[in-house]
């Protein structure tokens, strides 16, 4: 494989898919060389196959808001890669959504999927449907028309979406709704349910519970304790929330959350009604933090800017790609950070990385660290074939368990000679080998 070469012949025929070309780009500079010593990998031609998604639908979106007026946004659905099961992954609506944005998170989901250990696919879906400021019946109706488009497309053993950015319980409570209506059928088709129609206890903290556990092992791995660290995380949503629960629960001080207004920093760290009020201020569905600032003394907020300038042990981004840039990772190095941990699929942007790899300084994946939200859906299918519920303690265990093996497999395949572990190239390279091995087990398909 020549990496140079394949990434010229990708710019050729995607032009300005940059966020879709940096992914592959990341994930073919880690593999090379493990690549290299597999001839039957460039004999099957895997690199090449496996930057393709097998499939991309494009739908229009029309619906009618609250005024009368028509809205017509568009919807994709990503296939990306089905090598070891159905397509899997969540559904985004934000205004950036664009078919590179989804083919970058397609690509990603592929990898993060199979470190999970379990027999899911990679997908990605979602439409550039802005929810800010939208009611609650624009949001229904908006849900139900995306998928009068999609649902021919899915089933619970062909392509099971679920959330992502502005899709949560309530987004795949409508899109549950509409399927079932139009499928006639009451199935797992997508996770990230309600728990009175199929729902899995601890999917809503999942994304956040797991990236904790695996911060944790990081740390634990180099006799550092997770107690009294200081933590910045960026967003207030889903996934920052789970995120801030679990640590604080393990004794670590989270003193930032962020919004696209600015940032929230709160010396004193939040506690449990803190960490309650980022639900309120989500519900509210006008996506700014600063009331955080009126409604508790203690923590002052900052216009337009992200929260990396805080001094703080460790970091975790958790709201959106490319949120972490190199002049971020060169502030947080110099003050003292030990631990950036992408909970966003893609923070960090490439000379973010290239800095805390060259510091020296831990860095986790997202496609590692947030793949606990991924594995509880999975666990969501396996529950919903069986027709039964595990308990929030079961859940747990095997959430917490595979955190530990995704953990692991990095360090398997990352350990460098002098001893630094390259999380990026372990996660991207046990995924890799994964989804790879399977190709050429099942011939060009
Ligand atoms: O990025 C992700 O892994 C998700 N949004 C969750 C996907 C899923 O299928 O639960």
């Amino acid at each position: 494989m020549n990496v140079a070469n394949l990434m010229m012949n990708l710019e050729q025929r995607h032009p300005g898919e940059v966020e879709y070309l940096q992914a592959v780009k990341e994930v073919l500079i880690s593999i090379e060389e493990v690549y290299n010593l597999h001839p039957e990998f460039e004999a099957n031609k895997i690199a090449e196959r496996i930057v393709e998604p097998d499939r991309i639908f494009t739908f229009k979106v029309a619906w009618v808001d609250d005024k009368g007026e028509i809205q017509v946004n568009i919807g994709y659905r990503v296939q990306f890669n089905n090598a070891i099961g159905p397509y899997k992954g969540g559904l985004r609506f934000h205004a950036s959504v664009t078919v590179s944005t989804l083919k970058f998170l397609g690509f990603e989901q592929t990898f993060k999927n199979a470190l999970t250990t379990l027999p899911l696919g990679g997908g990605k879906g979602g439409s550039d449907f802005n929810p800010r400021g939208k009611s609650d019946g624009e949001i229904m109706r908006f849900c139900q028309a995306f998928m009068l488009e999609l649902w021919q497309y899915i089933g619970p053993q062909t392509d099971v979406p679920a959330g992502d950015i502005g899709v949560g319980a309530r987004e795949i409570g409508y899109l549950y709704g509409m399927y079932r209506k139009l499928a006639r059928e009451n199935t797992g088709v997508l996770t990230g349910k309600s728990m009175g129609f199929g729902g899995s206890l601890i999917r809503p903290e999942a994304t956040g519970f797991g990236a904790v556990y695996f911060v944790k092992r990081m740390l634990e791995n180099q006799g550092i304790s997770m107690e009294g660290k200081t933590i910045s995380v960026s967003g207030f949503g889903n996934v920052a929330w789970g995120a801030a629960l679990k640590a604080v629960e393990f004794g670590a001080k989270v003193v930032t959350i962020s919004g696209p207004d600015g940032f929230i920093y709160d010396p004193e760290g939040l506690d449990a009604e803190k960490i309650e009020y980022m639900l309120d201020l989500r519900a509210s569905n006008n996506d700014v933090v600063e009331p955080f600032a009126e409604r508790f003394p203690s923590a002052t907020f900052t216009k337009g800017a992200k929260p990396w300038s805080v001094k703080v042990d460790i970091a975790m981004p958790c709201a959106i790609q490319n949120e972490l840039n190199g002049d971020d990772a060169k502030m947080l190095i110099d003050n003292g950070a030990i631990c950036i941990a992408e909970v966003s699929n893609m923070g960090c942007t490439p000379e973010a990385i290239d800095a805390l790899i060259e510091a020296r300084v831990m860095y986790g994946p997202g496609k590692a660290v947030n793949a606990g939200g991924v594995a509880t859906s999975g666990l969501e299918m396996t529950q919903n074939a069986m027709k039964l519920n595990w308990t929030a303690e079961e859940v747990d265990a095997k959430l917490h368990q595979i955190m530990m093996s995704i953990h692991d497999a990095c360090v398997e395949y990352g350990t460098e000679a002098g001893g630094y572990i390259n999380y990026m190239k372990g996660a991207n390279i046990a995924g890799f080998i994964k989804v790879a091995k399977s190709m050429v087990e099942q011939g060009v398909v």
